[in-house]
């Protein structure tokens, strides 16, 4: 499939031709190419499954046809015709295995049985549902405490199967639920319940068919959430202002053309995305939205004097806010100077970004991972609330705040109860409507779990989907932890790094995808999930199952819980022969779930509400808050150091790398690159097209390297390089994490580049 290691910068629009023949490229690759184009027809369309790629929410526009060129690579990745079975595990060591790149592993092809590892060969081998579940029961009730146990989820876990693994841990006795929302929009959801009282998006999709301006954070949507391009191209067309604030010229947000419509392919070129592009360096966001406030507030400053009408919205300030006089003083106090060096912008650049914010009547800010990344990701994500609290653009039509998420359902499994430190309203909510006391000590995310298997604290992982040791930080230390368990259990769709890391024990448990049929006691069941927009809505497979012995996940976690529990506190095997019934227990327990199976009769779905939307603010003072903090000091890079930021290529989804080309960013056929300045590399002595290893020093006595890039010359700030996701985790220290989101800081990471050798 992929060709010959090379670098050839695009100069097409982002989508067109390029995306399909991309996307047909990967539709005839597979085995299964007709049913794969049915299986398309049927993603994000009432009645049939909602795309496992992202969580972008649906336009409302029926007819449109709603998948996108990732969107199809996903479907297409599980609907392969390849089977990873007994024979194949009897025929690979998982020392051989561990060998091979993520690419392979995955291209295997669907799980398709229960597979337990032998210690003593190396090799996995078939195991029933029942022992697989009675081994972990042995496991888990050997514990000295429930706290011994790690429960790992990934954002494409149903609301059922979320909703019942939650119930089940809790019951068990633990809250250690740790989830990729730890390493991903965990600090949205932290400033947004300090700033407006919702960690969730105050916008719907209606909203971005009305705002006058949107400010686009820290996002590639043409590779992460293709369908967002339609949204902001349609925007553009309307005479909205788009503003990209990002250190890589990324071409899904220069230029974009729909595959969908050939008369603008023919023209070329492309509708023009953006309206400006602004390029801070990594980690300058806050300084740069604090500098559009600085040049807000001397703008309302002098409309005083003048007696013209005011910037800010006085009216919402006084009857909505707490903390403005607090924070203007911090904005005072913070000179030019240090807005300038810390963006990396020029003043009059940051000034002309706030005169777009100031003429637009209603004002759109979206971030994703560039944002929540980073050591001080909370306090920037306040930034821009207090940016967007000054005229009012929460909770007023066509203006808000949208953190945009990442797996399909990560909003959903929060929303559920997948959380290492719920709410006493919601365990108070459990413990009434089945009869027990849930724990209440706050459990462990992400990086503390990882510590608590390393020096053997925890002793059993179980991971509902994902995969944990390529994802998380510090591959070196990570494995360690996995390796150091008594048990660890990996529930999967594909073969992954993950299953190849063992504990003493491990198990494979292959679950159905998202487009496969699920039936329980004859009758096929529905699952649901909800959007970045807090739409939630119905979603059921069409795909005959990759293999007879697939289970579902809620039936997974339900036949693990009563191997456990027994029927207690519920009768878990009766609730999963019928969804509905798990739905009802969701009604009576999660706020604004009521009437749950009603609802869903809805094609689109229903949307949850947010308060903050209707500025009810449910923060300690009841209003808005505004954040006052110092700009960060942790972001001087050194003399021959380079800030490096790990993200996704155009063919991946994260973990998950269909193939070896970025096309969009000119890579073809290889992944280890670095995307480096001219600057850089003329300051530092290297050329484009040399191989360098990757050196990390944190300071705390570990070097953490990566050998082996290739230098390709970028349009990206001096002091920022650039490189894929999951090669570059063994470089993320663990220790380092955002203040109070401990997400680990994947789009800082402090380096220096080596020759390589000889
Ligand atoms: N096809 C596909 N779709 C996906 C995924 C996938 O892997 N593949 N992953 C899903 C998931 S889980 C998630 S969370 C989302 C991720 O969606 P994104 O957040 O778009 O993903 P990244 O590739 O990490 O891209 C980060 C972007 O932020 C920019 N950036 C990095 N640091 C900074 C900074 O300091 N400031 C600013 N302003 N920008 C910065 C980078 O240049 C890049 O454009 O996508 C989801 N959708
Ligand atoms: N350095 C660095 N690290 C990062 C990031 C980064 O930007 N930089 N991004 C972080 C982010 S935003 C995220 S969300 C995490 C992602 O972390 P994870 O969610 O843990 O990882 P994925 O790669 O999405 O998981 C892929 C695996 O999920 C399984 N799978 C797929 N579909 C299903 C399903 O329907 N059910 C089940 N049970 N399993 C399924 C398959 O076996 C597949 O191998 O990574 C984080 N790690
Ligand atoms: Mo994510």
């Amino acid at each position: 499939m992929s060709q010959k290691f090379r670098i050839e910068p695009y100069a097409g629009p982002a989508g067109g031709w390029g995306a399909l023949k991309s996307t047909t490229r990967h539709l005839l690759n597979s085995e299964q190419a007709l049913s794969n184009l049915k299986t398309l027809a049927n993603t994000n369309q009432p009645g049939g499954f909602d795309c496992p790629g992202c969580a972008w929410g649906e336009g409302k526009h029926s007819g449109r046809v709603s998948f996108c060129e990732n969107g199809a690579k996903a479907v297409n990745w599980e609907a392969t015709a390849r089977r990873v079975d007994a024979a194949f595990f009897a025929e690979h060591s998982v020392a051989s295995l561990y060998a091979q790149s993520d690419h392979w592993l995955e291209a295997q092809g669907r799980l398709a049985e229960p597979m337990v590892y032998d210690a003593q060969t190396d090799h996995y081998r078939p195991i029933s549902w029942d022992d697989a579940f009675a081994l972990i029961a042995r496991h888990l009730k050997a514990l000295d405490s429930p706290d011994q146990a790690e429960f790992y989820t990934s954002g494409r876990t149903s609301n059922e199967a979320a909703y019942l693994y939650q119930l089940f841990v809790r019951a068990f006795g633990t809250n250690n639920l740790p989830d990729c929302s730890n390493m991903c929009h965990e600090a949205s959801g932290v400033a947004l319940r300090r700033s407006v009282g919702v960690g969730k998006g105050t916008v719907t999709m209606d909203d971005f068919e009305r705002a006058d301006a949107i400010f686009v954070f820290g996002q590639n949507p043409g590779t992460n959430h293709p369908r967002m391009l339609d949204t902001l191209r349609d925007a553009v067309r309307r005479g909205a202002q788009v503003v990209a604030v990002n250190p890589l010229k990324e071409r899904g947000l220069e230029r974009f053309t729909h595959p969908q419509h050939p008369l603008e392919m023919l023209a070329g070129g492309g509708t023009t995305m953006h309206t400006r592009y602004v390029q801070p360096k990594l980690g300058g966001d806050m300084a740069l939205v604090r500098g559009m406030v600085k040049s807000l507030l001397a703008a309302e400053r002098a409309a005083q004097e003048r007696g013209e009408p005011p910037v800010f919205d006085h009216a919402f300030l006084a009857e909505h806010t707490a903390g403005l006089a607090d924070y203007l003083a911090e904005v005072d106090a913070t000179g030019w100077d240090a807005i300038e060096t810390q963006s990396g912008v020029a003043r009059a650049t940051i000034e002309g970004l706030a005169e777009v914010y100031r003429r637009a009547e209603r004002v759109i800010a979206t971030w994703a991972m560039g944002i929540t990344q980073h050591k001080h990701s909370v306090a920037t994500i306040q930034e821009i609330a207090n940016l967007m609290l000054l005229r009012g653009n929460v909770g007023k039509e066509g203006a808000g705040l949208c953190p945009v998420r990442g797996h399909s359902n990560v909003q959903g499994d929060r929303t559920m109860g997948v959380n290492e430190r719920p709410t006493d309203a919601f365990l108070d909510a459990l413990g009434q409507r089945f009869g027990f006391a849930p724990p209440r000590r706050h459990g462990h995310a992400v990086v503390e779990a990882i510590e608590a298997m390393r020096t053997g604290q925890s002793r059993v992982f179980f991971a509902l989907g994902g995969n944990f040791a390529a994802a998380t930080p510090d591959t070196a230390a990570t494995e360690a932890a996995l390796r150091n368990c008594d048990l660890t259990v990996q529930v999967s769709t594909k073969l992954n790094r993950s299953h190849l890391v063992v504990g003493k024990a491990a198990l494979i448990l292959p679950c159905l995808g998202r487009t496969e049929v699920d039936i329980q006691a004859g009758a096929p069941q529905r699952i649901t999930v909800e959007d970045s927009m807090s739409m939630v809505h119905a979603s059921a497979g069409v795909l005959e199952p990759a293999s007879a012995q697939l289970k579902s996940e809620p039936s997974i976690v339900a036949g693990l819980a009563e191997a456990v529990l027994g029927k207690w506190p519920v009768d878990w095997a009766w609730l999963v022969e019928d969804y509905d019934r798990i739905r009802e227990l969701v009604a009576d327990t999660v706020p604004g779930f009521e009437d749950f199976n009603a609802r869903l009769a809805s094609p689109r779905g229903f949307y949850l509400g947010n308060s903050a939307r209707e500025r009810r603010w449910q923060t300690d003072s009841g209003r808005a808050h505004f954040a006052a903090v110092p700009l960060p000091d942790h972001l001087e890079s050194h003399e021959g150091e380079l800030a490096l930021q790990t993200l996704r290529s155009h063919d991946q989804y994260n973990t998950t790398v269909y193939g070896l080309d970025d096309r969009y960013r000119g890579v073809f056929g290889g992944r280890r690159v670095v995307f480096v300045s001219a600057a850089d590399l003329a300051r530092l002595g290297f050329k484009a097209g040399e191989t360098v290893n990757l050196v990390a020093e944190w300071g705390d006595g570990v070097t953490r390297r990566a050998d082996g890039f290739t230098l390709v010359e970028y349009d990206i700030p001096a002091g920022c390089a650039a490189a894929y996701y999951p090669e570059t985790n063994p470089l993320v220290a663990l220790a380092s994490v955002g203040d109070d989101s401990r997400t680990p800081t994947s789009k800082f990471v402090p380096i220096r580049l080596e020759r390589s050798g000889p």
